[in-house]
């Protein structure tokens, strides 16, 4: 059995976890990414449509005939092997919501991993809402280094930081002249 992927931990190691738990002999091909200036001369890109697999991939698993692409195909693959996918219905059906319910939790980390500026609207209110109340406390956040830190990000942002030194930039009155703290 050959279990190709990169040279990392990846999508790779749930499947080198399994197959040295199960004591599945196996051998390793490791495509090396980090020495690769030109993606198009990777060994991995110049063999990935010979290798006889129906959607070329990595990981992929050759198992004799078997060619396997898709890291949960791979696994489950594995798994049937050891009968590690349930028996009755009911937790072979739990098995299955487990199986995307961690590819979720894996994207999540992944997206957040290779974008850190991901962000959801929830964080420009709470940006506001944190700046706000240091302007009105300027010591309140002091005893939060992981706020400074977001609050710091956020300004650093390139099109946050533009704005903010831009003439459109309304940080002030925070409140109309009825309020006894912002209306200045
Ligand atoms: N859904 C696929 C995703 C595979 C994938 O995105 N592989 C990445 C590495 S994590 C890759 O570089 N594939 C090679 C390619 O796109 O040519 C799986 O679970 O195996």
């Amino acid at each position: 059995m050959i279990l190709a992927y990169w040279e990392i931990r990846g999508l790779a190691h749930p499947i080198r976890l399994l197959l040295e738990y199960t004591g599945t002999p196996y051998k390793e091909l490791l495509y090396n990414y980090e020495k690769c200036t030109d993606y198009e001369k990777n060994e991995w890109v110049k063999e990935r449509y010979t290798l006889g697999l129906d959607f070329p991939n990595l990981p992929y698993l050759i198992d004799g005939n078997t060619k396997i692409t898709q890291s949960n195909a791979i696994l489950r693959y594995i798994g049937r092997k050891h009968k590690m996918c349930g028996d009755t219905e009911e937790e072979k059906v739990r098995v299955d919501i487990l199986e995307s319910q961690a590819m979720d939790f894996r994207m999540q980390l992944v997206r957040v991993c290779h974008d850190p500026d991901f962000m959801t609207f929830v964080d420009f209110s709470m940006y506001d809402i944190l700046d706000l109340n240091r302007k009105f406390v300027p010591t309140c956040i002091d005893p939060f280094p992981n706020l400074q830190e977001f609050l710091t990000r956020f300004e650093g942002l390139r099109k946050i930081s533009t704005y903010m030194n831009s003439p459109r930039y309304l940080p002030n009155p925070v409140f109309l002249k009825m309020a006894k703290w912002g209306a200045q």
